[in-house]
């Protein structure tokens, strides 16, 4: 009588497990999945997103499968449930390869899928949040690109504005509905910008112009972290960047040049990187030929940089 029951057993747990996830995946994916991480705020945040909402989708069954199993299998089978003359269960061959081959080809086809979804959603959306380095390979269709430099030191973000003058500041001001391009930079160590909500995340290396695409779609603050390791002060160096209307981004902008112009003219010219010295970091990364704390040094123009704005007066 073993294997009669054992039959039972299976149509009984797929049955379970059948309307477990016929019930929690379109809960998950309508409910939860819409508060989900990183939210709303750009379309590469979205996408990211819908990705995981997918990918949940996905998973989800496979959890319910391994949790059916075992809550069955401690209910059903324990071992004063199970008379003592129940002969000892002995497989079927064909039906053990029947079942391997099933195993086989579930598993493949899940993780194809995800390896192929993956690789999808990395491509169609400009290279869905990511520094794509200097020259990327997914682009977005938008001609009307605002570039905006993100610039990493230890341990504060400035932001340049090539097409309003170049200025440079520690606000991050960002428009609404518009196909925006991070040019992600370092002046000393590695750092990584991390503006958490808008679902973008790029490498900020000394010498390297990092590009990063989005579309802003909704307007709100965002935070900007720091997500490399990069000194003692790596945890305090995060600040807040907003994305507004058109209008006031552009109102902003044109003050803020203005403001700024007299101090602009005293920064490097603007450029998509620059050469690291030892006033960029207080500590950090030295070539050969520079000796930190060189008097000479302190004085030159990168060091006004970083105090005009006060960021690094304290
Ligand atoms: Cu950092």
């Amino acid at each position: 009588m073993s294997t009669p029951r054992r039959s039972n057993d299976l149509r009984t747990m797929v049955t379970i497990w059948l309307i477990l996830s016929a019930v929690l995946d379109p809960v998950y994916f309508w409910v939860i999945g819409p508060h989900m991480p990183p939210g709303t705020m750009t379309d590469s945040a979205a996408g990211q997103q819908f990705d995981i909402n997918v990918l949940v989708v996905t998973a989800l069954p496979v959890v319910l499968a391994v949790w059916v199993y075992m809550a069955y299998a401690v209910i059903n089978w324990r071992a004063s449930k199970i008379p003592a003359d129940t002969p000892v269960f002995v497989a079927d061959p064909k039906r053990a390869t029947r079942i391997q081959v099933a195993w086989i080809l579930v598993t493949a086809v899940t993780v194809m899928w995800a390896f192929g979804f993956g690789v999808y959603e990395l491509v169609v959306p400009a290279g869905a949040g990511g520094g794509e380095g200097p020259n990327p390979v997914w682009t977005p269709t938008s001609k009307n690109i605002l570039p905006i430099q993100v610039i990493g030191q230890q341990w504060l973000w400035t932001y340049r504005y090539p097409t309003f003058g170049g200025f440079e500041t520690t606000q991050l001001m960002i428009p609404n509905n518009t196909e925006i391009a991070f040019h992600v930079t370092s002046l000393d160590v590695i750092h990584d910008f991390w503006a958490y909500q808008l679902g973008v995340k790029a490498d900020a290396n000394p010498q390297e112009d990092n590009v990063a695409f989005t579309h802003t779609a909704q307007v709100g603050r965002f935070t900007v972290r720091c997500d490399e390791l990069c000194g003692i002060w790596h945890g305090a160096m995060y600040d807040y960047g907003h994305i507004v209307p058109k209008a006031t981004f552009y109102k902003w902008a044109t003050s803020t040049e203005a403001k700024l112009a007299s101090q602009t003219k005293l920064l490097p010219p603007f450029a998509w990187i620059y050469t690291p010295d030892a006033n960029g970091a207080d500590g950090g990364y030295y070539p050969n030929n520079v000796v930190p704390y060189n008097k000479t040094e302190l004085y030159s123009s990168q060091h006004v940089r970083i105090t005009q704005y006060g960021a690094k007066n304290s």
